[in-house]
């Protein structure tokens, strides 16, 4: 069903979606190709939610080039008047005789519809090109969309034996510049940094992107303009985080999820979000809390946090990758573990893992495994 041609052009529009991954939030990364045959005619990706879609880009750059054309699209052209007009209708318009999309829009308002338009038109379109490649470019976006549950990454960092700090608390830095150059990275990509108060007491951290830490390659798709602070949640069910706290003064928002409201006096971009707590004065729902954050359309939660949260959301089957550096230390069975998972008795309890990347990150490694739900 699919040429060797094909197979170029699509890979080239995931290639052009890339440049959108620290920009598109909450829409997703969307590349588009324009081309007669070998020849690429017009060529454009989605840059900014409220900014015209990968499609229209392509097609100006196209011109009356488009017409007999094939429109190569990372994701399904949209059918609804959001915040920009259909795509499709703009691909009718443009008279482009075949549509290949990598995959359908999981967006309700959209989930096939813009593949309709398009075949009522008369036009040709095809699916599934590349689709495993077109979804690793929005894991959140899609999870979102299909489940009201935002995408989660728990990032951990380890001595190479597991461990985080030693008995008496001391921990500081125990990976290196570069994986810490990797991380914030991972953290540009996210639609929000996932904390707790325990963390915020003890580092007073930042939690930020530091655009000068980002690398070259990243630098060139994402300006130091366009740096968007991703949204800092901070589980806060005791109300311990203060305005003397150095995170809810940068710039970019800061939501600390409560179980009650606190009467501090607030910088304005502090939003405190109430969650039940799962019992009387004790841990709040995370579930609870991942859906409200879904609806304030974060679509992908980069969580970096201490054992305690990474066994609880664990635990609650909330995280679906974790990132795990380990530096080349051993710190010996006295200093804190990686993960609290309480009340294992039996192997058949322990969360298992499928480990789908290892690599070096200067001198420590990253394991990058997705948790396998039964
Ligand atoms: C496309 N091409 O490049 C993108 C699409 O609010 P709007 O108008 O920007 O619409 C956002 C929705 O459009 C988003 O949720 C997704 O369904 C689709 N994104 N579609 O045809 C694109 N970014
Ligand atoms: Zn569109």
């Amino acid at each position: 069903m699919f040429s060797p041609i094909d197979h170029a052009m699509m890979l080239r529009a995931i290639e052009l979606a890339k440049r959108g991954r620290f920009t598109t939030a909450p829409n997703p990364s969307v590349g588009c190709v324009i081309a007669h045959g070998d020849s690429i005619v017009g060529e454009g990706y989605h840059y900014q939610a409220g900014q015209p879609h990968a499609e229209v880009f392509a097609l100006r750059a196209a011109g009356d080039k488009a017409r007999g054309a094939t429109a190569y699209v990372t994701l399904e052209p949209c059918s609804h008047y959001g915040r920009t007009p259909p795509c499709a209708e703009a691909l009718v318009k443009a008279k482009v005789s075949r549509v290949v999309c990598a995959m359908v829009d999981p967006n309700p308002q959209v989930a096939g519809r813009g593949i309709e338009m398009l075949q009522v038109a008369g036009i040709e379109v095809q699916t599934g090109l590349l689709e495993a490649d077109a979804q690793a470019l929005n894991p959140g976006f899609i999870k979102r969309m299909k489940t009201g549950m935002p995408y989660v990454q728990l990032k951990l960092a380890s001595s190479l034996d597991g461990r985080t700090a030693l008995s008496n608390g001391q921990s500081k830095w125990i990976t290196g510049a570069a994986a810490r150059a990797d991380v914030q990275r991972f953290r540009a990509r996210a639609g929000a940094i996932l904390s707790t108060s325990a963390t915020v007491l003890a580092d007073d951290p930042s939690l930020n992107i530091r655009w000068d830490e980002l690398g070259k390659e990243v630098q060139r798709d994402y300006p130091q303009a366009a740096v968007r602070q991703p949204c800092r949640v901070v589980i806060d069910s005791q109300n311990r985080v203060s305005p003397a706290h150095k995170l809810v003064h940068l710039p970019g928002k800061t939501i600390l999820a409560r179980c009650e409201q606190g009467n501090e006096a607030w910088p304005q971009a502090v939003e405190q979000l109430l969650v039940p707590a799962t019992e009387a004065g004790g841990p709040l729902d995370l579930p609870a809390l991942m859906k409200a954050l879904s609806e304030q359309d974060i679509n992908h939660i980069w969580v970096e946090a201490g054992a305690g949260l990474a066994g609880a959301l664990l635990s609650a089957e909330l995280v679906d990758e974790l990132i795990i550096y380990q530096a080349p230390k051993l710190m010996g069975s006295d200093s804190r573990g990686l993960v609290d998972l309480q009340g294992l008795t039996a192997m058949s309890q322990v969360p298992e893992l499928a480990i789908s990347d290892v690599r070096m990150v200067g001198p420590d490694i990253r394991i990058t495994a997705r948790v396998k739900h039964v």
